[in-house]
């Protein structure tokens, strides 16, 4: 069946029953698809923002309420620095070329992760990103960015003790007390996890607000990520709500 069509029927569906809330994606692949066609790993990066672009436009038009996007964990600092200089560049690239996209779509741009061991140009140009965005009422976009979820459950638990400390918590910790303390405190968990390329790993990323998420792998490449894989997605997703619905 022609693409178009494919998409078509998708979208048509999808619009009949309600779309996750908060939809999470791992953008895995990017190296692996620039090198498959011998090109240096930068620039299934590059590419890889291309889909982003794409991935957001569809979301947002969806009426999705949240978008987080795993875009660099603190595992990643591993890489070659060349590479590790490359993905740093991007921040600024992206504000550079997408804020105008952004606004007229009515995005507000966030992040989670540690933010004070990013480069400094990288924290203005996600400061400035969240400043030019924050009066906007659509869809949340949530980088994930030197992101680690161990790390974050540790940070959620030194500032409740540090709280506790000061005689700031009253009775019982319940998960609601202790998700107030992580990176996501104001966001719902994610209704649905995205990951492509291949792997079925959670990697390290939302351990807790995942507890209860659908989880959808795909094995094609971040870059080659289409909006016919998302309507896949959501129309996966609802599905697996509607049979769990009926029992
Ligand atoms: C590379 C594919 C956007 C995944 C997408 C620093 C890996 C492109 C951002 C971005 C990356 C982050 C924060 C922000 C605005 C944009 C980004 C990184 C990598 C790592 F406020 N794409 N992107 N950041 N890639």
């Amino acid at each position: 069946m022609k693409t178009e069509q494919r998409e078509y029927e998708l979208e048509a569906a999808i619009k009949t029953e309600k779309v996750p809330r908060h939809v999470a994606v791992i953008m895995d692949g990017n190296g692996r698809w620039a090198v498959e066609k011998g090109l240096p790993r930068h620039e299934g990066h590059r590419q890889g923002v291309e889909t982003v672009r794409s991935v957001v436009r569809h979301c947002s038009e969806f009426g999705i309420k949240v978008l987080t996007l795993f875009a660099f964990s603190t595992e990643n600092w591993k890489r070659p620095v060349r590479e590790v200089n490359y993905l740093m560049s991007l921040p600024v690239e992206y504000f550079k070329t997408e804020l105008d996209e952004l606004m007229s779509n009515n995005v507000q741009v966030r992040m989670i992760g540690d933010k004070k061991k990013l480069p400094r140009r990288v924290q203005k140009a996600v400061d400035d990103g969240f400043e030019a965005t924050r009066n906007n009422t659509g869809m949340i976009l949530n980088f994930a960015l030197n992101y680690g979820s161990r790390q974050e459950i540790i940070m959620a638990v030194d500032g409740l003790l540090s709280d506790a400390k000061e005689g700031r918590i009253k009775g019982k910790i319940n998960e609601k007390t202790f998700s107030r303390y992580m990176y996501t405190a104001e966001l719902p968990d994610p209704d649905l996890l995205i990951r492509t390329s291949g792997e079925i790993r959670i990697s390290n990323f939302l351990l807790w607000q995942l507890a209860y998420s659908e989880l959808w792998f795909t094995d094609v490449y971040w870059p080659d990520f289409s909006k016919l894989h998302l309507l896949e997605a959501l129309y996966e997703y609802q599905n697996r709500k509607r049979r769990f619905g009926k029992v």
